[in-house]
């Protein structure tokens, strides 16, 4: 046994419990290969994993109306974990505790407060969340961020991989609808670029109505670490799907609606959309050089149809294109054509061009296959192939980009290589690192809107079928059925090397600075076993620690109508030792990890004795842990 397998046995809540249970041969066995991640890893092909086998990538996975963002293992398809970001979490209290509630609320627009206000509420219910992106450094997964959008409010968060929580989440302004967001892949993120998709006026406080003229998209570039908009450009035509070149010179966003029509029959009636591509230096310029107009403390570009501004181009694509994913060549960008059975591929080294000498846009295609019915979305692997999504044919096609590139120069040749067929009707498809520079092309997956019959029936609101599929040999092959719930629209599959998340907090963890901020005004050690409860004319603070199997208050007592704000810190520094804090009546529940600090504020109004309890089973004495709250009737 190496050193590192010592040490990291000695760490582990897994170790210490291996050990005890069954001897320190058996345990150093089984734990220091995996824990350690010192297997080998699965051969491709191999999805089925033994019992305690890790997986080798891990999968970020959206949730769209569920509003959470979920953790896979993949190839296991197991699910790991769900982290709630835009939703609400009975386990968690997210959404409920002090430090969430910040994060949640903080930034959200005043004319959104005054809404939510006035309808009982000081923050959304719901999220829509559809694309989880990891941040980049150099064209790869960095392991530092994830970002995603809700396209239900208008909001864009962020994830830390360190601690798999949301830490930031902000309203944009001016725009509606947040839909296509991908972060910046060189030469770093940097910029997360954020589809406004629904269009309406510039300013939107109900002067101008039902006239559509006036109406304006919004394309918006947020500072990735400081999570503040950086700017935003006004576009023509609604906004879908984003993606950004390896260069860090363009983004892409396609246009389903470039008619700018309010109804199904405008909005479908040309023949071609477009791709807007955005020019980040000449946009930055225009920034300096004072170009913008500010709103909402935003800046904002005109990058309209026919301002003959070199901030954006507006290249023609046929009939709604949907999907936009930046290959892992380097140099192409496919745009799958939705209503066209053909995905057109951009040539980013021929987009300077369009700039430079205002060539005629449609002169960045390269290539335009014919692959099928409803192409949506595209990933790759590291063979210069690409796999495109049908929705209409319920089909994954398989095909050579250099192949498609020849065809459309002239060559009769077919880049078509591979067809099959999933259960039903695919909308995105992510491969093995396949949005990075690293794509290594051993998975796919396949995320399908419907499952019809492929599962046991569970009345009329069935899962999806998110399918895996091995794309290591020559013939794509199916191996794998995987149910889930409403409904995740997108996924990235990252080698677990990339990701590497703490066991416990870090007790001088930004989220809890509020609550040591409050502690030292309150002359208690938020670090140390507290048990201190302060009396602020109404408002009573109870500072608490845990350990298993006990919370140090065994009890404290407010009066009617004080508004108590609970502090729980657990001491506790073994990992996999989470606490709960749930005081029972009261729907008041939260989470406490290991090392971590956490708040929830609430009105005793409801006089008598009270049991809080931990609600997170942490030991064999956990029904043991708990403590009554006894709350004085009024006078
Ligand atoms: S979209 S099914 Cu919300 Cu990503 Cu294409
Ligand atoms: Cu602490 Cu259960």
């Amino acid at each position: 046994m190496t050193e590192e397998i010592k040490k990291g046995l000695s760490m582990t809540r897994r170790g210490v419990l291996g050990t005890a249970a069954t001897g320190a041969v058996a345990a150093t066995a089984g734990v220091g290969s995996t824990m350690l991640g010192a297997s080998p890893a699965k051969a491709s092909g191999d999805y089925a994993l033994e019992p305690g086998e890790l997986d080798e990538y891990y999968g970020f996975w959206s949730s769209g109306q569920a509003g959470e963002m979920r953790v896979l293992g993949v190839p296991s398809m197991r699910e790991l974990m769900r982290v709630p970001v835009f939703n609400r979490c009975s386990a968690t209290g997210w959404g409920q505790t002090n430090e969430s509630k910040k994060i949640m609320t903080e930034n959200l627009l005043p004319e959104t407060k005054a809404m939510l206000a006035a309808n009982g509420k000081d923050n959304y219910d719901n999220g829509d969340l559809h694309h989880p992106h990891m941040s980049f450094t150099d064209g790869t997964y960095d392991g530092r961020f994830l970002f995603m959008n809700d396209k239900a409010n208008t909001r864009v968060a962020r994830v830390r991989c360190d601690i798999m929580k949301c830490d930031q989440m902000i309203e944009i302004p001016n725009a509606h609808d947040i839909h296509g967001l991908r972060p910046q892949k060189f030469p770093r993120t940097g910029y997360v670029f954020a589809n406004g998709e629904h269009e309406a006026p510039l300013v939107n406080d109900g002067k101008i109505l039902d006239d559509p003229s006036q109406y304006v998209n919004i394309f918006t570039a947020i500072d990735g670490d400081e999570m503040k908009v950086a700017w935003q450009v006004m576009v023509s035509g609604n906004l879908d799907n984003t993606d950004c070149d390896y260069q860090g010179k363009y983004a892409f966003s396609t246009s389903y609606n470039s008619e700018m029509g309010m109804n199904l029959a405008e909005m479908t009636e040309a023949e071609m959309d477009h791709v807007v591509v955005f020019n980040l230096k000449e946009i930055e310029a225009g920034i300096a050089a004072g170009d913008y107009q500010e709103l909402n403390g935003v800046k904002v570009i005109d990058g309209r149809k026919g301002q003959n501004k070199n901030y954006t181009r507006y290249i023609p694509i046929p009939n709604s294109p949907h999907g936009v994913n930046a290959a892992p060549d380097k140099k192409h960008i496919m745009i799958a054509g939705k209503l066209s059975p053909t995905v057109s591929v951009i040539s980013v080294e021929k987009v300077d061009a369009l700039f430079s000498d205002n060539a005629d846009e449609r002169s960045a295609i390269v290539a335009e296959p014919q692959l099928g019915l409803g192409p949506l979305h595209t990933a790759f692997d590291n063979k210069g192939n690409a796999y495109t999504t049908l929705f209409l044919d319920s089909q994954v096609v398989k095909w050579d980009i250099a192949k498609a590139i020849e065809a459309y120069a002239g060559a009769d040749v077919d880049p078509i290589l591979d067809k099959v067929d999933v259960q039903y009707q695919p909308g995105h498809n992510s491969t093995s690192m396949g949005e990075t520079a690293e794509a290594d092309g051993k998975w796919l997956i396949s995320m399908n809107k419907f499952s019809k019959d492929r599962f046991l029936n569970v009345g009329p609101l069935k899962p999806e079928n998110e399918q895996l599929i091995d794309i290591s040999g020559d013939k794509m092959k199916v191996v794998h059925d995987g149910p889930t719930f409403a409904e995740p629209h997108d996924s990235i599959i990252v080698h677990r090397s990339k990701v590497n998340p703490s066991e416990t907090y870090d007790r001088n963890d930004p989220i809890w600075a509020d609550a040591r901020a409050q502690a030292e005004a309150d002359g208690v050690d938020i670090d140390d076993y507290q048990d201190t409860v302060i009396r602020d004319g109404n408002k009573v603070r109870v500072w608490m620690s845990s350990q298993a199997p006990s919370f140090s208050l065994e009890q404290f007592t407010v009066k009617q109508g004080d508004e108590v704000t609970v502090y729980v810190t657990n001491l506790d520094d073994i990992d996999d030792l989470t606490h709960g804090f749930c005081m029972a009546n009261y729907g008041v529940a939260m989470e406490i990890g290991p090392q971590a600090t956490a708040s929830v504020t609430f009105v005793a109004e409801r006089p008598g004795v009270h049991w809080f309890y931990c609600q997170w089973f942490c030991h064999a004495l956990h029904m043991e842990m708990r403590g009554r709250m006894l709350v004085e009737p009024r006078a």
